[in-house]
């Protein structure tokens, strides 16, 4: 079955769609261009004369690994992707790919026997989390001491259960943190080429006027307004003449049926219906699924071998494979790609890595809170699960905030206006290894992501004062009013210049890449993964250029 498609599909992203959609169906764990009834021999392996080695290994499918992907494919290279998470495209008995966010599922979370949603309580009572089967569910929650991390596992990667928002950073701000990107290639070409190929789109702003499934924004609006605050559309990759017809019961509910966190039926733009669908459709990429790279040593002829476990799914590793590869594209998102490269300096496999891997790690300055509203200001029993709106004061020199104005479909009145918050937090963690559980482990304390805390209560005293209105305690646990021990937004570990040469060459490690969140320095000022994905258009373009013509 073929979630509802993008509009401007193009014949490589049919064929694309259409290996996806029949690998699925065979429960196969290989997808390639030659359709997996043919998995066996497929182009990667095929073209090499060799079942263990590859032109080009792509270690994930998230923004940056899907963009590489694709631009190699299309440049006619081989290309072997490993994805540790599964294909979510088999429907489960109950004829959905996903679970509801209100009555979650095996399917729901990576291994767990209980959700662990961002949103713990309601009026101080654990009736949001439920019981679950352990199962390669589609999000997961990667614990530090400090810090958790929200991150997608499956064939699309964080695409899967974001809220779709793609947002241009604000130009100062980006070559503040990037300086040596060049911003006007970014503005002028990579940004747009993002948002094309993602298949941005924005709300109808006379529908949104009008629609009870944005009241809620509606009110945060004025909320702001009264507090001397602007607020912004923010455009998404939920495809909204999709929603407008599920409002008006010509389609089947996603957005509207409270689907977004465990992933959604219909309607979105995930990256398995765009940049991974066309990179099948190039007939030169494989995808694997359920395999988790884990080691990167370097053979004596500079190609290098990564050693990935393939899981079944109870979590078992059924198989161990050695992967051969000429060159290596890192995508395994902010938290992968860093723990990849640090086991692999610190194990000796390759010794030569940057001093700064694993440095330049932030939270996107992310934190939550919630207001209580009064009783005339209600924010509506029926709420689209997609963010159009944000409150942007991100100018203000004292104090820049960009807080997301967020939904909260609980299906009854609560009178909560919800925010996520991202602020610019200059606190940065560090990524290091741990031999002991060979894992990564973050050193990110209390006191860094105060400074979130801190800026974002500075915006919300100031509207809270104006509107009379107080803070929600009963949400985030311990009577907190603030959030302040999650990100959606993990972002640096290879940074850009640092680790990694200016396009992502990872330092001592010739023919290794890092295509993905962890080449971003902790903070962009907005969601992140459109800059993401035109960072990967970007440098895959140079290294195809250079690398690939020596
Ligand atoms: P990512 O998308 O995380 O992909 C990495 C992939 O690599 C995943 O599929 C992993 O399963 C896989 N992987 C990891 N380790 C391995 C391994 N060892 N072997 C094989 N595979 C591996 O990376 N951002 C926005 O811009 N707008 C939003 O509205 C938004 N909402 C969000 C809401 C939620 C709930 C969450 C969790 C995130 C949200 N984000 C949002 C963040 C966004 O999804 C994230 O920045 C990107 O997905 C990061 O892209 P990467 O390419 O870095």
């Amino acid at each position: 079955m073929l979630r509802n498609m993008t509009p401007n599909l193009t014949r490589r992203h049919l064929l694309g769609l259409g290996a996806l959609q029949t690998a699925a169906a065979l429960g196969l764990t290989r997808i390639g261009p030659a359709g997996p009834a043919h998995a066996a021999t497929a182009s990667a392996s095929r073209r090499t004369g060799s079942a263990d080695h590859t032109p080009a290994l792509v270690i994930g499918s998230g923004y940056g690994a899907a963009v590489t992907a694709l631009r190699l494919g299309e440049a006619g290279i081989p290309t072997l992707v490993l994805e540790m998470g599964r294909l979510w495209d088999t429907p489960g008995p109950d004829g959905k790919l996903f679970c509801t966010t209100g009555s979650p599922d095996h399917r729901s979370m990576w291994f767990r026997t209980r959700t662990e949603a961002p949103l713990a309580q309601f009026l101080w009572l654990d009736v949001v989390n439920k019981d679950i089967s352990p199962y390669p569910g589609v999000l997961d929650r990667v614990r530090f001491d400090s810090m958790s991390v929200y991150v997608g596992r499956g064939v699309g990667g964080g695409s899967l259960v974001n809220g779709g928002m793609a947002v241009v950073p604000q130009r100062a701000y980006f070559s503040e943190m990037l300086p040596n990107v060049d911003a006007a290639a970014m503005y002028d070409r990579y940004f747009p080429l993002a948002r094309r190929m993602l298949g941005v789109n924005t709300v109808d702003p006379v529908w949104f006027e009008s629609t009870e499934w944005y009241r809620f924004s509606r009110v945060s609006r004025k909320h702001a307004a009264n507090a001397g605050l602007r607020t912004v559309f923010v455009p998404n990759v939920y495809d909204f003449g999709y929603m407008q017809r599920e409002a008006a019961g010509q389609a089947v509910r996603s957005a509207l049926a409270g689907e977004v966190i465990y992933g959604n039926n219909h309607g979105k733009r995930s990256l398995d219906r765009t940049y991974l669908a066309a990179a099948l459709g190039t007939g030169n990429v494989t995808v694997e699924t359920l395999h988790r790279a884990r080691a990167v040593r370097r053979q004596p002829d500079g190609t290098y071998v990564v050693t990935a476990d393939r899981i079944d799914t109870t979590g078992k590793v059924v198989a161990t494979r050695d992967i051969g590869c000429t060159r290596l594209f890192l995508g395994a998102g902010s938290l992968g790609s860093t723990e990849l490269l640090l086991r692999a300096r610190d194990s000796g496999a390759l010794p030569d890595l940057s001093e700064h891997l694993g440095t330049g790690w932030g939270t996107n300055g992310n934190v939550m809170t919630a207001r209580a509203n009064h009783i005339w200001d209600t924010v509506g029993a029926n709420q689209a699960t997609m963010p159009v709106m944000g409150i942007d004061d991100w100018s203000n020199a004292a104090n820049p905030v960009f807080a997301e104005i967020a939904p909260l479909p609980m299906g009854f009145e609560h009178w909560i206006s919800l925010y996520l918050a991202i602020t610019r937090n200059p606190e940065r963690g560090t990524l290091y290894y741990d031999a002991a559980t060979d894992a990564a482990r973050l050193r990110w304390t209390p006191a860094q992501s105060r400074v979130s805390v801190d800026a974002a209560r500075k915006l919300f005293d100031r509207i809270n004062l104006r509107n009379a209105t107080i803070y929600r305690y009963d949400l985030f646990g311990g009577n907190k009013t603030f959030a302040d021990d999650f990100t959606y937004h993990p972002l640096g570990g290879c940074v850009l210049g640092r680790a990694t040469d200016d396009h992502g060459r990872v330092r001592g490690a010739p023919g290794v890449y890092v295509t993905d969140g962890a080449l971003v320095p902790g903070s962009i000022g907005v969601n992140p993964f459109l800059t993401i994905t035109a960072l990967a258009e970007r440098n895959i373009e140079r290294v195809l250029a250079e690398d690939y013509a020596r």
